[in-house]
């Protein structure tokens, strides 16, 4: 077996764009944000390539619990989807993040809404997310870095955001905004 090792062609890999959803409503929200995108940019092969404001939003579905802070990545990655999955739960489990309640508040929500070139609809990661187009939470910050991103119903980002305006408005808190001065005492409303 000739040794490829030194070969130009052993260490080329395709860069995949990939958005990924963040959302936390428990613990030092902002604080979690902004160091999972510090842990989603020293992954392997990937880079932070945008990111969106942090939206304070009301939280969908699950028993009563706080607004959520939510945002958007761009990420530009050589890694495969599953080996990234397994990533982002890392970063997850490294947050403190405990899986008690189905749609309960938790420390830090990664999920890969979009992976460049890859669709699945069953197994352990779905892709494009499939609720992702109902989510005002997540179609607003997509919408700031990827207002064109094509999505399954054949429309726009910008397109599907024009259809769930009716759900609860979201506030956007600039990134610099600390949530413990910001945040206001109620979940913000239409
Ligand atoms: O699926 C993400 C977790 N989550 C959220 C969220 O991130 N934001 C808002 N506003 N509501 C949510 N409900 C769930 S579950």
């Amino acid at each position: 077996m000739p040794d490829r090792s030194e070969h130009p062609l052993s260490s080329y890999a395709c860069s995949a764009r990939v958005y990924l959803g963040l959302g936390s409503n428990q613990g030092d929200s902002k604080m979690v944000l902004q160091r999972a995108v510090g842990d989603l940019s020293g992954l392997p092969g990937s880079r932070v390539v945008a990111v969106s404001a942090l939206y304070l939003t009301a939280p969908i579905g699950g028993p009563e619990q706080p607004p959520f802070l939510n945002m958007v990545v761009a990420l530009e990655t050589t890694m495969t989807p599953l080996d990234l999955l397994e990533a982002v739960q890392d970063i997850e489990d490294a947050a403190g993040r405990t899986r008690e309640v189905r749609w309960g508040p938790r420390t830090l929500d990664v999920d890969i809404l979009w992976y460049h070139g890859f669709e699945a609809t069953e197994g352990p990661l779905r892709v494009p997310h499939p609720r992702m187009e109902e989510r005002r939470f997540v179609l607003e910050p997509l919408a700031e870095i990827a207002p064109d991103l094509m999505l399954p119903t054949g429309r726009t980002v910008r397109e599907a955001l024009a259809s769930v305006l009716e759900q609860a408005a979201t506030r956007v808190l600039g990134p610099a905004v600390s949530r413990d001065d910001d945040a206001p005492s109620d979940p913000p409303q239409e």
